[in-house]
């Protein structure tokens, strides 16, 4: 068994896709979070799911939080760490604890739109295509080796919301493919550089090929 730990801050809608994919050969044994009330946190609660809460406001910087919650998550002996909408950056610290072992989900075709607001960037530049992109996490934001990458249209009469949404759904398609991967041995990370072995990707939308050796 591969053990899984994800991280939300929010909704955790995410989290519950890689739930429902029932990946062979995976736990999901905890699912932690910076804020008490993430509605992802009770989600897995009731899944009877192992779930934890660390403030961040408890703490004095950055640097003691990741430290504090580094230790909790060691705790769980992860195969791998998930960032499913997890909003709190990262210290260079903790990224290299879990390095190689750390993914995260980001609403974008990175490397386009790394950071915040990413919906509303794209709208404003007038992007005619938008989407999502897994990532292993590195010390600096969104520029991590990626491993999948969907895409969508921008439509011409798309807010944030509309165009949130449809990206979404693409979301949890490529998500749970990504760790599934990860889970069968096929996804690594090799001096840096993504490695997909023998991986075929369902057909639906447009989704990058998987890497060939
Ligand atoms: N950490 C590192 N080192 N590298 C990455 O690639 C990371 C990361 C932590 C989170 C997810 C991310 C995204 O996909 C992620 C990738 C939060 C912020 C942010 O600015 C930016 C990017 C991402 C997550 N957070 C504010 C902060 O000060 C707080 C915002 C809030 O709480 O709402 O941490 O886009
Ligand atoms: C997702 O769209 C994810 O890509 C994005 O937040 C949403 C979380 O939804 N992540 C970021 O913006 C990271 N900065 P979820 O909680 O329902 O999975």
């Amino acid at each position: 068994m591969k053990r899984i730990v994800i991280l939300v801050s929010g909704r955790g809608s995410n989290m519950e896709a890689i739930l429902r994919a029932r990946i062979p050969g995976a736990a999901i044994v905890a699912v932690l979070s910076n804020r008490p009330d993430a509605a992802g946190l009770a989600t897995a609660h009731a899944q009877g799911i192992a779930t934890l809460a660390l403030d961040h406001r408890d703490f004095a910087d950055r640097e003691v939080f990741d430290a504090a919650l580094a230790e909790r998550i060691e705790g769980f002996t992860p195969d791998l760490v998930v960032l499913a909408g997890y909003m709190r950056i990262l210290s260079d610290a903790f990224v290299r604890r879990f390095e190689g072992r750390l993914l995260n989900i980001h609403p974008s075709l990175l490397p386009a739109f790394p950071g915040l607001h990413t919906h509303r960037r794209a709208i404003e530049a007038g992007a005619r295509v938008a989407g999502s992109s897994v990532h292993f996490v590195t010390p600096e934001l969104d520029v991590g080796p990626i491993v999948i990458q969907a895409v969508v249209p921008v439509l011409p009469d798309d807010d944030e919301a509309s165009l949130a949404a449809r990206v979404l759904e693409q979301e949890h398609r490529i998500y749970p493919q990504a760790v599934r991967w990860f889970v069968e041995g096929r996804l690594t990370l090799v001096e840096g550089r993504v490695r997909v072995r023998d991986a075929t990707v369902p057909a639906a939308g447009w989704t990058s090929p998987p890497l060939e050796d």
